[in-house]
């Protein structure tokens, strides 16, 4: 064989390997909910970069959390288990100070250890939730995570003494100088970095609309004031919830509804949150527009997620911690090769699915341990049939099954919820009390996870455990007074 003959052959060598071996673009929003304007969550979204992104790929309409707050959520994505089997339900622990899964292969582990170039940047992981020490086993190289900003002086006109993350409104200053701009640049500059002869993994975690929401003021112009509509809400929506829903999210620093409605804050608040998102979708479009510069799109699959949802007002709260859609309901994406472009899958799936279908999508083994399912016959076919419905836990004994027409919610006094998604998209009436529905409600049941385990020691923060034997919660550590309900 000529010299010139093997270099040809180790050249298509080289090639079929890096079809098999695609790079991964996996990118996280915090708190997003479905104000994208390809989901159709509120129609003032405006989101033409990640628009663009569903366009060039299959987008999934009906994906939902596993956990409707940070570290729990994406304790689960990045290890493929659920919070009910890791017991992992408040901002604290990280995966590795639980016994459960101290030594369990994350996802970016599984391309680490498979020879991908790994690099993060942003919020990946929950801040805080993994030691110095740990770090290097997940990923090669960790850029910079920059936090987000405020101004000096308070912003949103709250009661009380918030928490300086409650604020939101126009920032001084350019976009350089806001932490999603830093860290899309972080993430472009490691893909013109990155070696050619490998393949590349590189995450990276935008942090709005997540509080403080901050953001040049050109991006709140793009949001008039006088233009803007609020979220449809029901005036009387809780009266139909059982009282355990409001234990889910007892004393938060998100602020209730009632709290927007007195210091008139609560159209800043939706107008933030939509400048918010434009920006971050501007930062997710320098970083594909990037990735298209680079020459290295056409082996690259890009998957875009969010870690939970967001009430704007609906249900009478602002914030996640809540089983219902607001607050499940998240942007899930995948593009590259092998997935159908211009496609909208319609079935309900988890943020849980990312990980086996990542596996599958970069011809690595599976992983039996791993609880979610892998997406490939939906990003070859978007109607292609799924056997599953959305699981979403928020502490021991309080689920959600959503499938493609119904949310059942079951908390762990027994009380329960159901919605008619196609009716009542808005979860208005809750359909448990009708004993029509008993039998329904059954086979929806069958669904809940079958392990259920209390939270890991060491939980702090949003936690909430309930006794049966004397019908006490406890939220954060202090026994719930009933009668200090405060809408
Ligand atoms: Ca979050």
């Amino acid at each position: 064989m000529t010299a010139r003959l093997l270099v040809l052959f180790a050249a298509l060598g080289l090639h079929a390997l890096a079809a098999e071996r695609p790079n991964v673009l996996f990118i996280a929003i915090d708190d997003q909910n479905d104000w994208i304007g390809c989901l159709g969550g509120n129609p003032q979204a405006l989101t033409p970069n990640i628009d663009a992104l569903a366009k060039s790929g299959t987008l999934f309409t009906n994906a939902h959390c596993q956990a409707p707050i940070c570290n729990p959520s994406r304790s689960s994505v990045l290890t493929g288990l659920r919070p009910s089997t890791t017991g992992i339900h408040g901002l604290t622990p990280g995966i590795r100070a639980v016994a459960r899964t101290k030594d369990v292969v994350t996802l970016p582990q599984s391309f680490t250890r498979a020879g991908w170039k790994t690099f993060t940047c942003g919020k990946i992981y929950h801040d805080g939730s993994l030691a110095q020490k740990d770090r290097s086993a997940e990923f090669n190289t960790w850029g910079p995570a920059p936090s987000l900003g405020s101004p000096a002086a308070r912003v949103a006109k709250l009661p009380g003494s918030p928490i300086r993350a409650m604020d939101w409104g126009p920032l001084p200053g350019g976009d350089e100088d806001t932490a999603d701009y830093q860290i899309s640049s972080a993430a472009i500059k490691a893909l013109h970095e990155s070696p050619a002869d490998k393949p590349f993994f590189i995450a990276c975690g935008f942090r709005l609309p997540h509080v403080p929401i901050f953001a040049p003021q050109k991006w709140f112009d793009l949001h008039p004031l006088d233009q803007l509509e609020l979220p449809a809400i029901q005036e009387d929506d809780r009266k139909d919830t059982p009282l355990f829903s409001w234990h889910l999210h007892w004393k938060l620093p998100e602020p209730r509804l009632s709290a927007l409605r007195q210091t008139g804050e609560w159209k800043s608040l939706v107008r933030a949150y939509l400048a918010g998102t434009t920006f971050m979708d501007d930062q997710v479009g320098r970083l594909l527009a990037a990735l298209q510069k680079s020459g290295r799109a056409d082996n690259t699959i890009v998957v875009l997620w969010s870690d939970h949802g967001w009430h704007l007002g609906e249900k009478l709260i602002t914030g996640k911690n809540t089983l219902w859609e607001r607050s499940t309901h998240v942007p899930l994406i995948f593009a590259g090769p092998g997935i159908a472009k211009d496609a909208r899958c319609p079935h309900a799936v988890e943020l849980l699915d990312i990980y086996p279908t990542l596996l599958d999508l970069t011809a690595q083994p599976a992983r039996p341990e791993l609880e979610g399912h892998t997406l490939i016959p939906q990003l070859r076919d978007a109607t292609a049939s799924r056997e599953w419905p959305a699981i979403t836990t928020h502490n021991q004994g309080n689920h959600s099954v959503r499938n493609d027409r119904w949310r059942y919610i079951r908390y762990a006094d027994g009380s329960e919820e159901l919605y008619n998604e196609l009716a009542d998209p808005h979860e208005w009436k809750n359909l448990a009390s009708d004993p029509a529905t008993a039998g329904l409600r059954g086979e929806l049941a069958k669904w809940l996870p079958k392990v259920d385990v209390p939270m890991a020691p060491g939980s702090t923060q949003r936690t909430l455990s309930y006794d049966p034997a004397t019908h006490t919660a406890v939220w954060e550590g202090k026994v719930i007074d009933p009668s200090e309900l405060d809408p």
